[in-house]
This record gives structure tokens, C-alpha cells and sequence, in this order.
């Protein structure tokens, strides 16, 4: 059969080619566990984050129901110290630290900078090895009985007294803290050294900025933690009297090394979400953000100045009064560059035309979160005021404020503004809004009781309270129960959504940002052709115009 064209045929409507992406370019499972995709090494972290977050839940809800009645009884009391330790040892060293970093990091930072991959790919596949070792003996301590000593590990309990497996989870966070310490050196060079043509320091997204901010303390933090960690285990092991004070050796040593790391680590948790918070406020307000330099400067502010303000913890563990002083006055510094983003982000909306989609809720849950754990942080950091509520459920509210109202918070947002990019399919935006309500309401239910709790004196990590806490102990566990529901939904429905998910566009926010200029999701190469970049981020007012004249770009 043959047919005379005169003008090129009109393309019939085929079904989509195949196109090939960083998801099917190769389904073995070597194809994932020797990958040097930094897309493929973001979902592995993905789903061993995950798998990590789900175990630290477990042994939460079994504490709070353990605290429903005065007597605790459904665990035995060393049963409880190994709960609590195993929850906060796994939440804060193998999800909270490497959930945005890892996952969105790496999956972003290339994306954002427009270049292939990071500096070092093998050293980014072998960050994720050593992680998993990591978590290996971690778990295997606590399989094999636990430990109790507290996520602190204070000397010299860890180091002479407790009978558990102390080493075997120290030496996890050891491994682990290798991991941190090589994704930092990735993201820092990639950062300086690939970048895109015309993608300055000022017109880089900021998360970029906050990322960067994070790496910093990371690869200057996570050293001293790994130094405290090995005194611990040279003490306990061959008794060098370095901690306990009957073998020479001075305990508060130990508590001035442990939070020269963990306060900057804290900061660690809560930059990148204020990253990620920073890239969906102008999006949904489809505006530029108020103040980029100075959003972006205070990122690395908080870096600084949270290297110097490790003394708060230690108000009440007798170090001399004046250190007291100046550590309770130098934490104040650190208040005033994150009054700055709140003050920003804020501006930001103000005559913005706001779209409520589930990663704005997120967004504005994270500002108000954030802000009631950044307040009564000012309550905590007040030497005379923390010496009345140290060591109460107060702290305990304030730093799940910070740590899960706000770190969790921008972490879920993050992972719902970049879902249709990582997979190439939209959510179910419905159920999604759903469960960002839950979580909103059922983290004030179980945290909020905690600050009147502590205010009134109830002791945290005690097994055993007096009745009259009980009532607010209730209410605080009600709240848990809809927060693990609220929790449990996007792990379904995400999961759901790989299959069944409405496919979409490239760009489905109308976001700018480099990311948003390639497929979702993103071939393996990134980009077909190196980007060049000749606009200010974030220029939405433009970036409206031109699609709405039809240049889309
Ligand atoms: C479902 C949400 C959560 C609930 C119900 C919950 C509950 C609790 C409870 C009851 C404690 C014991 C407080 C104490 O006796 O000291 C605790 C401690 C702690 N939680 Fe959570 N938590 C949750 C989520 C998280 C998350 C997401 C993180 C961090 C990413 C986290 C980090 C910590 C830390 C570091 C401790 C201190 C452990 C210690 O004192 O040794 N929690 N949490
Ligand atoms: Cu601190």
C-alpha cells in the first residue's frame, strides 16, 4: 500500500515510548546495591530510613503505653530504659540525621546544582554501606538485650557501670558517624566545584544553602563525637580512668565532649528542614522569598554559632557559674538568626497567593512547630529558668517540638513536594491533606501536655510518677496513637502511588529550580545538556508571567 504524503504525516497517537530513566535503567538487584546513581543511593537511604523510623516507633508507642498508668505496667523498669535508650539512639542517629541529608540531599543537591552527579560517587554508594553497618551492630545490640544507658550515654555509667551492650552500639554510632562525616566532604566539594554555568552563590536555592550549612557541622562535628565514643570504649574496655572519677578521671569531660557534637547536631536535624521549607513557601506563594541573602546567611549563622553554645546542657552538672552565664547567654545568639527565617518566611506569605497543597500544610506546620520549640528553647536556655525544668518532661516537649514538629515536619513536606520528581507520579493529594492534618493535631496532643507535665515537675525517663500526672500522661499517649495513624498513611499511600498514581509532568508545581527543568523521573544522566543558568532563583513573578503568556521555559 503506498500513499503519496504531501506534508509531513501528523503523528498518530502512539502510546509513549518507553523513555528511559534513573528507575528503569536496570531492574537487577545489583543494579541498586552497586549503583553510583546518586538518585538510586537516595532511594536506598530512603527505605532503610524508613525501615529505622518504623523500629524507633515501635519502641516509642510501647513506652507511652507503658506511661498511661503510674505504675507502668506493662514493661519491667529495665525493659523501659532499653526502650527509651533504643528509641532515641535510633531517632536521632539513624533517621533524624540522615533523612533529609541523605535522602533528599542526595537526590536534590546534583539536580539543583545542574550537574551530573556528586564530586564522588563511590564515596556516596560507600556512605550508605558504612550507614547499614552501622545500623547492623546497632541492631544487633539491641536484639541481643539492649542497652539503658540513655541516647547520652553519660559517663561514667556507660563507660564502668551499665551491663549492657554498650560497646556494640557505640561502635554502630562509631561506623555510622563515618557515613555523615563522607556525605558532608561530597556535598561541600560538589557544592564549590559543579555547579552549573551562571549558578552563583547568590542565585543558588536554598536549600542548597542549608545544606551546605549542614555539611559543615558534619564534617567538623561528627570527629569529636567519634573521639567521645572511643574513650568511652577505652575506659570500659581496658579501664583508662579518662571518665570515672574513682579510676582519675572527671565525668563532666565526657558531658562537655558528648554535646560539643550533639548541639551542633541538633542543627544538623532542623537546617535542612528549614531548607526544604525554604523552597515550598515561594513556590505555593508563587513569590521570590523575602530576604534570600539573609534566609541564606542565617543557615550558615546557625552553623556557627551552634558550635558555641554546647555549655546549656550542663547548667545543673556543677561547671562554674560564670561558664553558665556566658553558655546561657551565647545561646541567645542562636535565636536571632532563626527569628530571622521565621520573620522571612512569614514576610514571604504576606500578599503571596497561597495554595494550600500538602506540602504548604507542611510547611506552615513546620513554622508553627518550630517556633513554639524555639520559644520555650529561650525557657531552657535561661540558666535560672532551666535549673527548675532540667531533666523534665519539659525538655522532653522541646525538643520533639524541634526535632519531629519541626525537623519531621519539613522532612514529610520535602518528600511530598519531590515525590512526583523521584517517581515521576503524584500522590493522592486528598489523603495526603488528611494525614498532614492528623500529624498536625496528634502532635499537639501527645507533646503539648508534656510542657505542663514538666512544668509541674514529672522527672523524664522515669518509669513510675505520682496519679495526679496521670490525666495529661493519657491525653499525651491519646495523641501518639492518632499521630502513629497519621504517620502510617503516607507509607501506604505513597507505596500506592508507584503503581497507581496519576503520571506526571516534569514540572507539576510550576516551580522554578533546575530540577524541575528535566523529566520526572530524571534520566540517569540528569540532563541531556548542561543547564545554563541566567535568571535570580526563585523568580516567580516573571516565571508566572512567561507561562502565562505561554513561554513556559
Ligand atoms: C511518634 C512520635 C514519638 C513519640 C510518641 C515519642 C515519645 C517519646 C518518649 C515517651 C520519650 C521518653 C522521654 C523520656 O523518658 O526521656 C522519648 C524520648 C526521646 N525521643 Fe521521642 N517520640 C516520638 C518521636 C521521636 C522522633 C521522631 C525523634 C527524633 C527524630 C525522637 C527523639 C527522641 C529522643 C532523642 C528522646 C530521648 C531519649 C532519651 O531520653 O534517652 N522522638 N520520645
Ligand atoms: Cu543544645
Amino acid at each position: 500500500m503506498s500513499i503519496i504524503e504531501r506534508s509531513p504525516p501528523i503523528q498518530p497517537v502512539q502510546p509513549p515510548r518507553a523513555r528511559r530513566h534513573y528507575l528503569n535503567s536496570g531492574y537487577s538487584v545489583a543494579s541498586w546495591l552497586l549503583t553510583v546513581d546518586h538518585k538510586r543511593i537516595a532511594l536506598l537511604y530512603l527505605v532503610s530510613i524508613t525501615f529505622f523510623f518504623v523500629i524507633g516507633g515501635i519502641a516509642a508507642t510501647v513506652v507511652r503505653l507503658d506511661l498511661m498508668t503510674p505504675q507502668g505496667d506493662l514493661v519491667r523498669t529495665e525493659t523501659y530504659n532499653k526502650l527509651f535508650t533504643a528509641h532515641g539512639v535510633i531517632m536521632v542517629f539513624f533517621f533524624l540525621i540522615p533523612s533529609i541529608p541523605a535522602v533528599l540531599g542526595n537526590f536534590l543537591v546534583p539536580l539543583m546544582i545542574g550537574a551530573r552527579d556528586l564530586a564522588f560517587p563511590r564515596l556516596n554508594l560507600l556512605s550508605w554501606y558504612i550507614y547499614m553497618l552501622g545500623g547492623a551492630f546497632t541492631l544487633y545490640a539491641l536484639l541481643a538485650g539492649g542497652v539503658d544507658t540513655g541516647w547520652t550515654f553519660y559517663a561514667p555509667y556507660s563507660s564502668t557501670y551499665s551491663n549492657t551492650y554498650v560497646m556494640a552500639t557505640a561502635v554502630g554510632i562509631f561506623i555510622t558517624g563515618f557515613s555523615s562525616i563522607l556525605t558532608g566532604l561530597n556535598f561541600v566539594v560538589s557544592i564549590h566545584k559543579m555547579r552549573a554555568p551562571g549558578l552563583t552563590w547568590f542565585r543558588l536555592p536554598l536549600f542548597i544553602w542549608s545544606i551546605y550549612a549542614t555539611s559543615i557541622i558534619m564534617v567538623l562535628g561528627t570527629p569529636v563525637l567519634a573521639i567521645s565514643i572511643l574513650l568511652v570504649a577505652m575506659e570500659r574496655l581496658f579501664g583508662f580512668g579518662i571518665f570515672d572519677p574513682r579510676l582519675g578521671g572527671d565525668p563532666i569531660l565526657f558531658q562537655h565532649l558528648f554535646w560539643f557534637y550533639s548541639h551542633p547536631a541538633v542543627y544538623i536535624m532542623i537546617l535542612p528542614s528549614m531548607g526544604v521549607v525554604s523552597e515550598i513557601i515561594p513556590c505555593f506563594c508563587r513569590r521570590r522569598p523575602f530576604g534570600y541573602a539573609f534566609i541564606g546567611f542565617s543557615s550558615v549563622a546557625i552553623a556557627v554559632f551552634g558550635f558555641l553554645v554546647w555549655g546549656h546542657h550542663l547548667f545543673v552538672s556543677g561547671q562554674s557559674v560564670y561558664a553558665g552565664l556566658v553558655f546561657s547567654m551565647l545561646s541567645y545568639l542562636v535565636a536571632i538568626p532563626s527569628a530571622i527565617k521565621v520573620f522571612n518566611w512569614t514576610a514571604s506569605m504576606h500578599k503571596g497567593s497561597i495554595s494550600f497543597e500538602t506540602p504548604m500544610l507542611y510547611a506552615l506546620g513546620f513554622i508553627g512547630l518550630f517556633t513554639m520549640g524555639g520559644l520555650t528553647g529561650l525557657f531552657v536556655a535561661a540558666l535560672a529558668v532551666d535549673v527548675h525544668v532540667h531533666d523534665t518532661y519539659f525538655v522532653v516537649a522541646h525538643f520533639h517540638y524541634i526535632m519531629v514538629g519541626g525537623a519531621v515536619m519539613g522532612y514529610l513536606g520535602g518528600i511530598h513536594f519531590w515525590w512526583p520528581k523521584m517517581t515521576g507520579r503524584m500522590y493522592p493529594e486528598n489523603w495526603a491533606r488528611l494525614s498532614a492534618i492528623l500529624i498536625f493535631f496528634g502532635f499537639n496532643l501527645t507533646f503539648f501536655p508534656q510542657y505542663i507535665l514538666g512544668y509541674l515537675g514529672m522527672p523524664r525517663r522515669y518509669h513510675v510518677y505520682p496519679p495526679e500526672f496521670q490525666v495529661l500522661n493519657v491525653m499525651s499517649s491519646a495523641g501518639a496513637s492518632i499521630l502513629a495513624v497519621g504517620y502510617f498513611f503516607p507509607l501506604t499511600y505513597l507505596l500506592w502511588s508507584l503503581w497507581y498514581g496519576k503520571p506526571t509532568t516534569s514540572n507539576p508545581w510550576n516551580a522554578t529550580g533546575l530540577e524541575w527543568q528535566t523529566p520526572s523521573p530524571p534520566p540517569t544522566e540528569n540532563f541531556t545538556e548542561t543547564p545554563i543558568v541566567v535568571d535570580e532563583a526563585y523568580d516567580y513573578e516573571r516565571f508566572d508571567q512567561q507561562v502565562g503568556t505561554g513561554g513556559a521555559r
